[in-house]
């Protein structure tokens, strides 16, 4: 093997045991390169178990809806144990008004979250962990965030149809796409599937 095809898989390696052990630095989703219409906004960020409040500088109306996909556990040390994004140690809040965004139909512990829901408030929308003593905290939720242009349903609904088109295997998706069909507001309630 040549020197520097060893160093760059070297690298590579190390690049990689450093995503692993730190965490979800990888989407959840992968979005097309030029986003659709319909979106107006998307970002990925991690929130590490130690960051409190983050701004993730996205600005939402009220009334936006937007979609918040979630994965990842974070130990809270001490031995209180792991706990995923839709327990009660991950707050979300827009501008100074707290909101929490826990999904129905996913344990504390279950590792992801999946809402897509219309905003009550106007605001620069915030993540972080609760927890009195952050510093002993290992682990992270991945959090891919999308803020909706539009607020046709049957359009949301059809970007994450083709999504898993393209991505069968992709939980997320499948996950968000069932969420949807559970909170979207143009259709007769359908509890069944919880
Ligand atoms: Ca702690």
């Amino acid at each position: 093997m040549k020197l520097h095809k060893f160093i760059s898989s070297f690298f590579y390696l190390f690049i990689s045991s450093f995503l692993i052990i730190y965490g979800c630095a990888t989407p959840n989703i992968k979005m097309p390169k030029s986003l659709p219409t319909i979106i107006k906004e998307y970002k990925h960020i991690v929130v590490y178990g130690d960051s409190t409040s983050i701004n993730t500088g996205i600005y939402v109306n009220k009334g936006n809806i937007l979609s918040v996909l979630a994965t990842g556990k974070i130990d809270l040390g001490g031995g209180w144990g792991s706990f995923g994004p839709s327990s009660s140690i991950f707050f979300s809040r827009f501008g100074q008004n707290y909101y929490s965004f826990l999904p129905y139909g996913y344990a504390p512990d279950a590792g992801m979250s999946f809402s897509t829901l219309i905003s009550p408030y106007s605001g620069y929308l915030h993540f972080g962990i609760r927890d009195e003593y952050p510093q002993n905290n290992v682990g992270s939720f991945s959090l891919d965030i999308i803020v909706w242009e539009t607020d046709d349903w049957v359009q949301i609904a059809d970007f994450f149809e083709n999504m898993k088109t393209k991505d069968p295997q992709n939980e997320t998706i499948t996950h968000a796409l069932r969420d949807i069909n559970y909170f979207r507001t143009d259709l007769p309630v359908q509890k069944e599937d919880f």
